[in-house]
Formats: C-alpha cells, sequence, structure tokens
C-alpha cells in the first residue's frame, strides 16, 4: 500500500491529492490512507497536508529503500532484487549467505551502516552513515583466475559512475581502489565461491564515501562530499552504479577483458609510478609499467627484469 500512495504521488506529481482521492482510487478507508501516510513520514518522506487541498509529495528521503532504486532503474539483472538493511555486520557476508541458498544473479545487497565493514586480507572497512555499502550477487562463467579482470572492470563502472553523478574524474589504484584527488574514494572486496575451475558465485563488495563525514575516515581517504562540498543522492548513484556494472560485465562477457583494458589503462593512479608490491609470498619493488590482458600489473624491477603480479597490495613509493 505505502508503494501505491507513492506511485499515486508521483503520477500526480504537481498536484494535491485529498486523503478522500487517495482512498476512492485505491479502494482503502481514509483511516488506512492516513496511516500509511504517517508510516511513510516516519520513514522521512517529506509529505506536505494543506487542509481542504490535500497531500503532496514534497521529497523523498535518501535512504536505500529497495523501490526507491528499482524506480526508474534501467538493468535487466542488476538489482532485480534489493535486501536492505540500517544496519548490519558486512553487506558481502549476507550476500555469501544468500547465494549459498541459492540466490540469483543480480541480487543485491545494501546497507546504511555495517558494523563488520571487511576489507581485503582480514582488515577493516570504516561504515558509518552516508556511505553506500553494497553487494551484488554474480554467477559468472569465468574462470577463478580471471577474476581480477572483473575487479577491474568493476572499478571502472565505479569511476564512471562518479563522473556522472558527482562530475569527479577519479583513478583506479590497482587492483581495487578508485581515488579522487589522490585519496580513496572507494574500496572493491571480490569473494567468490569456486571449484578449481569453476565459479560458483562471485559477492562483489563495493564501498563507497559518498555523503560522508570525512573525519570518520582515515587520513588518507576522502569522499564525494568532501571533494564536491554538497551531498549526492545515494539513490541516484546506485542506480547509475547498478546500470554501469551491468554495461561493463556484458562487455566483459562478450568481448572480454581486453575490451575494457585500455580504458582501464587510462585512468591508472599506478601505472608510470615508482611502487612496492606485497603479495603472499615476495615483496617487489619498481615501476609499474601496465596492466596485462588478465588484469596482472607489470613491475620493472631496478635490475631491468620484469615481472606480473596478479594480487597483491601496491604502495605508492615516493
Ligand atoms: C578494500 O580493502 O578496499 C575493500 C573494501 C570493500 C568494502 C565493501 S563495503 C560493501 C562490502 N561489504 C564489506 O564488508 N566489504 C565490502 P583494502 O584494500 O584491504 O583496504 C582496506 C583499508 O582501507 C583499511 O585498512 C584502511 O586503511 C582503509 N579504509 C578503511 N575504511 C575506509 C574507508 N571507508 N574509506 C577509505 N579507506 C578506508
Amino acid at each position: 500500500m505505502d508503494a501505491k500512495i507513492l506511485g499515486l504521488f508521483k503520477k500526480y506529481e504537481n498536484e494535491y491529492l485529498s486523503g478522500e482521492d487517495i482512498s476512492r482510487k485505491l479502494k482503502v478507508s481514509r483511516t488506512a490512507v492516513w496511516k500509511h501516510i504517517e508510516k511513510l513520514r516516519e520513514i522521512g518522506y517529506d509529505i506536505e497536508a494543506v487542509p481542504n487541498l490535500g497531500y503532496k509529495l514534497k521529497s523523498i528521503p535518501d535512504k536505500m529503500i529497495p523501490d526507491e532504486i528499482k524506480s526508474g532503474l534501467n538493468t535487466k539483472v542488476f538489482g532485480r532484487e534489493i535486501y536492505s538493511y540500517e544496519r548490519t555486520g558486512s553487506t558481502n557476508e549476507t550476500a555469501y549467505r544468500l547465494a549459498e541458498d541459492g540466490a540469483k544473479e543480480g541480487v543485491v545487497v545494501i546497507a546504511e551502516q555495517q558494523t563488520k565493514g571487511k576489507g581485503r586480507l582480514g582488515r577493516t572497512w570504516l561504515s558509518p552513515s552516508g556511505g553506500i555499502y553494497m553487494s551484488c550477487i554474480i554467477r559468472p562463467s569465468i574462470m577463478p583466475n580471471e577474476i581480477q579482470e572483473f575487479t577491474l572492470a568493476a572499478a571502472l563502472s565505479v569511476a564512471n559512475t562518479i563522473r556522472e553523478i558527482a562530475g569527479l574524474e577519479s583513478q583506479i589504484k590497482w587492483p581495487n581502489d578508485v581515488y579522487v584527488n589522490k585519496k580513496k574514494v572507494c574500496g572493491i572486496l571480490t569473494e567468490m565461491k569456486a571449484e578449481s575451475d569453476k565459479i560458483d558465485f562471485i559477492i562483489l563488495g563495493i564501498g563507497i564515501n559518498a555523503n560522508t563525514d570525512e573525519k570518520l575516515l582515515p587520513k588518507t581517504a576522502t569522499s564525494l562530499k568532501a571533494e564536491i562540498k554538497k551531498e549526492i543522492s545515494r539513490i541516484d548513484f546506485v542506480k547509475s552504479l547498478l546500470l554501469n556494472l551491468e554495461k561493463q560485465y556484458s562487455i566483459f562477457k562478450i568481448n572480454g577483458f581486453s575490451e575494457l583494458r585500455d580504458e582501464i589503462k587510462s585512468i591508472s593512479f599506478t601505472l608510470g609510478k615508482r611502487v612496492k608490491v606485497t603479495t603472499h609470498d615476495v615483496i617487489l619493488e619498481g615501476e609499474a609499467i601496465d596492466i596485462d590482458e588478465q588484469g596482472a600489473l607489470v613491475v620493472r624491477l631496478d635490475n631491468g627484469l620484469q615481472k606480473r603480479v596478479l594480487s597483491g597490495d601496491v604502495v605508492l613509493v615516493r
């Protein structure tokens, strides 16, 4: 009923609707209409009431309400089902459990806050309110060793969305970060369940410092709000991100990573810089010179040898 009332408000955008109009159109009592309007107000919908005229929807809350995200969403699969939480441990964990229970590709878990937000290698992802914490279930027919390419394609989607919604240029710091003005604005955590040669599912976890107060973030981080000095619509951001992810994912499925590689390289924060890369078994230092066909970072060591790294941590060295 809430959705139906909102649907009416949106259809008659510039008009006042009386309690009687709504009750007649939706075939419910006026008391029921009043109760639903009170409930919507509690959620944060700004509904004006003018005596003798009726109700009018003035603004929608910037909250991760599935119906608001789905309204006007132009995707086919991504966001087909959205689970939204005021607070959860980690959206990746919730999505993982849903995927194990058979949830389909494109199902999204989103939260206003995370109490145990995860980074890679057991690190913590600070998740205060104002940010976007989202995990998407994907069931791709790719090999487990293609996951790096996949993460980079997701980072490209984030960069494109930041440009569209905040008007900012951003860079991809290999392998999983997006930077704005040399500070981290987004981190991506790709987890998967796989057998040796087949991926059962991927959980693509994306954390974005959207309207986050920068004081609540590490010194190395920023938020979109801090950069453009105003808040963005997180709902518009999520809509655009889901569309960009779906676009990039279908290019990736049809033409492979090579189709996205040049674009990813062109906005790399890592290439051409001196880096120190820590992998599970070695530490390398040298110049980052390429991102190859498998999404690996190619580093030229000081002795001239070239090494490719498929996964690892990168520190930029002055
Ligand atoms: C990442 O790890 O950057 C991946 C972060 C993924 C977060 C999303 S949110 C939705 C989904 N659910 C989850 O539980 N996780 C995913 P890593 O490269 O390991 O970077 C972690 C490091 O970034 C930390 O050790 C801090 O130094 C820094 N950091 C922590 N919180 C941050 C924030 N909000 N913004 C920028 N940097 C942060």
